[in-house]
This record gives structure tokens, sequence and C-alpha cells, in this order.
């Protein structure tokens, strides 16, 4: 492989649409913090890039869910995201967002380069218009079904089931997120990247020259590839994005997926005045670390993106990784089926890194994988406590039992001495080798082989018993048990960092070089070491049961049917318009040839009327007559079935669809004004 003078690593930035769950967690930031923690060991120039990603439809649509603007969403988001990231150990350089205003002037130069050097397809085309929101719909304001794959929740840029990337138009039955409408076809103009003009640079430069890449990465990028690429619209009518820089487009924004990418050249830029070393010089070699659903647009769209500017290097790797699973079933934050991590750091204080281990030892590198909780409780006890935890209790309780905490002079070294020594080089080496190759579940495994050989050292040097007769094969047995915990403090950085700081402060040691691994020396005889305390505690059936009744509560409430999203914002003075009174049915009967109607007359207060009323699939005409109900009497009137109806009655329809009255809770004068 060519060797490079500096590493930049990116991290998908996260939506600002809600908080980090473990799914982002063992997908993306876990194993790319392993890798640049491992850089940083052996002493690299590494820089590692991530921020919020903060425009885009889910951000919109969470505004309007909330009732509240975009920027309020993704200042809430941001600064819970970036606070539990840093919390949990996530130890980015820059961790920045795409409202920044160097992105703003960093992304619309990237637009408006490509713009002037007529890299862009512009073209007049139909697109989704939701007539009763009164906006264009892109991406996920508009949901169907996948033609590819058929499943009828994909959205207008993406099918979250086969990853394809997706045109609005491409979708089978559209519907509007916002309205639930029918989507009409309306002209706008946008601008396209020509992704089939790159379509056989791409095909050499993925399959050709990166055959290292993960075989789950490649294999998508060459089945989009052999699909044949189509040029791509990177603007979009929307309110919310960095305005597109070309005069005359009020209303346009980039398409998100053009510029959250820039999102990791901007945070380059506000990390360090070299950013052009790292973004243009080829001897940085760029990874990009992020979730499978991102692959297109990493290993498809940016790279093309990046070769039409010309300027900037391009991706070395794309180690993506698959999907985490919780409980058997997909993490969802619509679903709030999720393990969030902000909510973990809080149920479980101090334990960072239990969390941080059963993910890697769970981490999807090549297929899903399923997180629980049992597994979370099992790994804990079984393997941290009871092996790593272990160790290192023993190792040190032994030296501040027979030599006052000090580290003994090692006598003469025999075989198993030797061969234990040699098993740390060894398994040092494969560390690395797995590290380097993005398998950290394997890296993990032979972490743990470490501990596992010094575990195996005190039993079978037992000296507890030889304490009796042989001090001084005590003092070269715990001369090299200590050599190994010194191993262990450094090798665990990467994996568990918080765990790593604990272990060199019981052993009074801080030196921190990836290189010193493997080494019989790290700690002095006479060196003095600290008291030890417990690396990591049980964790009791309760703590997870605890999780599990979380769980269950959550999935209830989902089965539970969600209420419709909150329509748009009205003014005080819209709802004065409104003129309801309460009435009483006086008389009430079937329409002829129709299911759901019954034609009521109803005595308002201020007259009696006739109002048609589609309520004849739950309730009987005998069932209303006699009933007081809420009446909407200033209803333009409308003629339905040939019968003019002057007014609505009011009703409520719960999420499965039922309908009830709205009625005063006790009877009042008829035309009684309900405000
Ligand atoms: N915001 C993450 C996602 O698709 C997306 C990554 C952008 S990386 C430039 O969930
Ligand atoms: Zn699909």
């Amino acid at each position: 492989m060519k060797k490079f003078k500096r590493t930049l690593v990116t991290c998908a930035l996260p939506y600002a649409n809600g908080p980090i769950h473990i799914g982002h967690l063992a997908g993306v930031y876990v194993p790319a913090d392993i890798y640049v923690s491992y850089l940083r060991l052996k002493g690299s120039d590494v820089k590692w890039i991530c921020g919020s990603d903060e425009h885009g439809v889910p951000i919109t649509i969470k505004a309007r869910q909330e009732g509240v603007s975009p920027q309020d969403v993704v200042d809430k988001y941001h600064r819970i995201i970036k606070d539990s990231f840093s919390r949990f150990g996530i130890s980015f350089d820059i961790y920045s967002r795409t409202t920044s205003p160097v992105h703003y002037e960093t992304a619309s130069a990237f637009f408006r380069k490509l713009y002037d050097n007529n890299e862009f397809i512009e073209k007049t085309t139909g697109q989704l218009y939701d007539e009763e929101a009164k906006q264009f719909l892109a991406d996920r304001y508009v949901t169907g079904t996948c033609p590819h794959c058929g499943n009828e929740k994909a959205y207008g840029d993406q099918c979250e089931k086969c990853g394809s990337s997706l045109n609005a138009t491409d979708l089978i039955n559209p519907r509007s997120a916002i309205s639930g409408s029918v989507p009409v076809m309306r002209d706008t103009k946008h601008w396209y990247l020509p992704l089939d003009k790159y379509e056989p640079f791409l095909r050499k430069w993925i399959l050709d020259e990166h055959k290292e890449w993960k075989i789950n990465v490649s294999g998508q990028c060459k089945s989009w590839l052999d699909q044949g690429l189509q040029p791509r619209a990177v603007s979009r009518d929307l309110n919310w994005g960095v305005p597109l820089p070309v005069d005359g487009n009020e209303g346009k924004v980039l398409y998100v997926w053009f510029d959250a990418p820039i999102g990791y050249i901007s945070a380059t830029r506000e990390l360090t005045p070299d950013w052009e070393k790292y973004w243009k010089d080829p001897e940085t070699r760029l990874i990009h670390f992020i979730g499978k659903d991102n692959i297109v647009f990493h290993c498809i769209i940016f790279p093309a993106m990046l070769k039409a500017e010309g300027s900037y290097i391009l991706p070395d790797n794309v180690p993506a990784n698959e999907f985490l699973n919780l409980e058997g079933d997909k993490i969802s934050t619509s679903r709030n089926w999720a393990v969030w991590l902000h909510e973990y750091l809080a149920d479980f204080p101090d334990k960072e890194d239990v969390l941080r281990y059963v993910l890697t030892a769970n981490m999807p590198e090549t297929k899903d994988n399923d997180f629980t909780w049992k597994d979370f409780q099992a790994r804990n006890n079984n393997e941290l406590v009871a092996i790593l935890g272990n160790f290192i209790n023993r190792a040190l309780v032994l030296t501040m039992k027979y030599t006052n905490g000090k580290v003994p002079v090692a006598g003469e070294l025999n075989d198993f001495d030797r061969l234990t020594i040699a098993g740390m080089g060894e398994i040092k080496e494969k560390m690395e080798d797995a590290i380097e190759n993005f398998r950290f579940r394997d890296a993990l495994k032979e972490f743990m082989n470490l501990a596992r050989l010094g575990n195996k050292y005190l039993a079978d040097t037992e000296p507890w018993i030889l304490i009796k007769t042989d001090p001084a094969r005590v003092n070269t047995i715990l001369y090299i048990a200590l050599q190994i915990t010194a191993n262990l403090a450094l090798a665990s950085e990467p994996f568990l960092p918080f765990s790593s700081r604990k272990i060199r402060q019981f052993l009074n040691f801080d030196l921190f070089n990836w290189a010193d691994i493997g080494r019989s020396d790290l700690l002095k005889p006479g060196h003095q070491i600290n008291d030890p305390e417990l690396l990591f505690e049980k964790i009791e059936d309760d703590a997870i049961e605890a999780q599990v009744n979380k769980l269950l509560a959550t999935r209830q409430a989902n089965e539970k049917p969600k209420a419709a999203p909150q329509k748009d914002i009205i003014s005080f003075d819209d709802f004065t318009k409104l003129d309801i009174r309460t009435g009483t049915i006086l008389e009430a009967e079937k329409v002829p040839k129709t299911t759901k109607l019954l034609k009521l007359k109803i005595d308002t207060g201020i007259d009696v009327r006739t109002v048609v009323s589609g309520i004849a699939e739950y309730f009987t005409p005998e069932q209303v007559i006699g009933r007081q109900v809420s009446i909407l009497v200033n209803l333009e009137p409308r003629k339905i079935k040939n019968i003019d109806s002057q007014g609505m009655i009011l009703m409520a329809e719960d999420s499965n669809g039922e309908l009830v009255f709205v009625q005063p809770e006790k009877v009042t004068v008829n035309g009684s004004l309900i405000k």
C-alpha cells in the first residue's frame, strides 16, 4: 500500500434532527475513534473531522413536527450530539456544523466553480408539488414505493431498505409527507451533476484501483455502476439550506447531499490554516467512515463532485459498516427504538467503556448485527470483569501485598517467562494488522488475548503459593505481570480510553506510544504504583431489566398508532373566523346509494338546517337523533350527493380512525357559541 505523509479521517455528519444512538456509534463513530486513536498513538499526522449535518428535509420535517424553526431544531440537537460525543470519548479534532458561515462560503464557492465551468446540466423538469402545502416535494418530503425493491416507505432521494438512490419522480404511488396528499407535477429548473459522465472514471477508480475496499462497499458501488449512473439534481426548491449561488433563483438551495460532504472541507478549513495540505496534497490519505446507507454519496456522488472541481484528492478508503439492530429490530429514530447515547450516559455513569467494548465486539463490519441488553451484561461480567479487570486487579493487588507497590527486580527468566513476553509482541502485530484493515472486532479480540495471556501467566506460575518458598521467583513473576499490565494500559487506549487512563493512573505511568507495546521494560524496578481500584464492576440483572422494560414500553407505545402531525400554524384572526355553535340533531336518515353519509336536520339555535355528515359507518340514524353536537355554521354550503349541506358537525377521529362526537359536557341552549 502507498505510504502517505498524513491522514485525514472524516465521519458521516449526523443529521441534527435527533440524538446519537448505538447504531450511529457502532456503524461509524466507534470504529473511527479506534482508528484515529491508533494513528495518534503511532505518532502519525492525522486530523479527524466531523460536524452536524443541519440542512435537508429531515430537519424541516422535525421543525414542522415540533412547531419551531429549523434553526431551533439544529441548535438543540447540535448541542446534544456534540456534548454526548465528547462525554463518550469520541475525540474529533473538530466537530463543526453546516450552518456555519465558513460552510456556506465553502459550499457556495464549490458549486459556483462547477457552475462557471459549465459542469452542470440545467434542466426544467416536472417535480412533485403539494398543492395543499404549496411546496415542492423533494427527498424526505415525499414517500412512496421503491421501484427497485417494493419498499412502500421509500423516500424521494433514497430507499433505506435496498440502499438505492432515487429521484422523487421514481417513486410509485408518491404521497406528500407534509399533507399526505397525492402530489401533482409542476415544472421547475434545477442543476444536475452529470454522474453518467464520470461513470468510466468511477468504475476504474473503485473496481480496479481500490480492490482493497470492503466487499460490502465495492459490491454496492458495482451494482449502481451496473445500473448506469444518471444525472443527479444538486439543487432543491426549499427555503432551508445553502442558497443557490446563482442570481435570480431565490427559494432554491443546494441539495443537502451536495452541501453536506463539502462540510468535511469547510470543517477542515475551520480547524487548520493548513487545510489544503489535507484536501489537495496527494500525500494525504483521505478516509471516510460511514454507514452503508451513505455509500453511494461517498463513493459515487462526492468523488464525482471532487473530480469535477479538479483540485481535491479522492478518498483512499471508505470502510462503511453495515447496520446494528436492537433486540432483533431495526433501530428507528421515529419509533424511538434506540439506545440513545445521552440516556445511556445518564443510566450507566462511568461505564462509557462498557458500551464501547460491547459495540466493538458486535460491530457490524461485514453484515448487520444485533445489540441485546443480555449480551451487554454478559460481556461486561464475563469478559471485562472476569478477564481484563481480574488480571489487572490480581497483578496490582499482589504487588501491593508482596512488594508494597514497588516494581521488583526480576531474576533469571525461564522459558515460560520468555514465551509470555514474546506473546505480547505477537498480539501487538495481530492488533496492528486488524486495525489497519478496519477489522476492529478482531483487533479487540487480540487485545483481550493480551489480558488472557496475563491471566494464564499468573494461573500457571501461582505466585500466591510460591511466595512461601521462593520470594525471588515471585519478584520475577510480578515484574512480568506488571509489564503486561503496562502493555494493556497502552493497547487499551484505542478501544477503552477511560480504562486506559485508569490503568495508567493505578500504575502511576503515562508512557504513550504504540511502539512501546510488546516491551517488557516499561516499568522500571523500584517504580512505585498507586493503590488500585476495581476497573469494572458487575452489572446486575435489575439494571438490565430496567432497560429491557423501557424498550418494551416503547414497543407498546409504538403499537398505539401515532397522532397525525400538526398542521401549519394559523393566526388568531384565522381562528376567530370560525363560527362554531352547539346544536341538536332533530332528524337523521341514510343518504341513498352511499355507505358513509347521513342527512341530518339540525336545530342550530339560529335556524334549523340540513347537514350531510360522513358518520354513517359509525352511527345509525337512531343513535344520533336528539344528540347535542358542535357545528361549524359558517362553512361555505356544499352540494353533496345533490343535497345542499350547510355546515359541518365536529367529530374527533382517533388514531384508529374511529369517530366520536365533539359535544358540550352538558346540554346547553342551541346556538351557544363555542370559542
Ligand atoms: N447526514 C447521515 C445520514 O444519512 C448524513 C451523513 C452526511 S455525511 C456528509 O444519516
Ligand atoms: Zn428499495
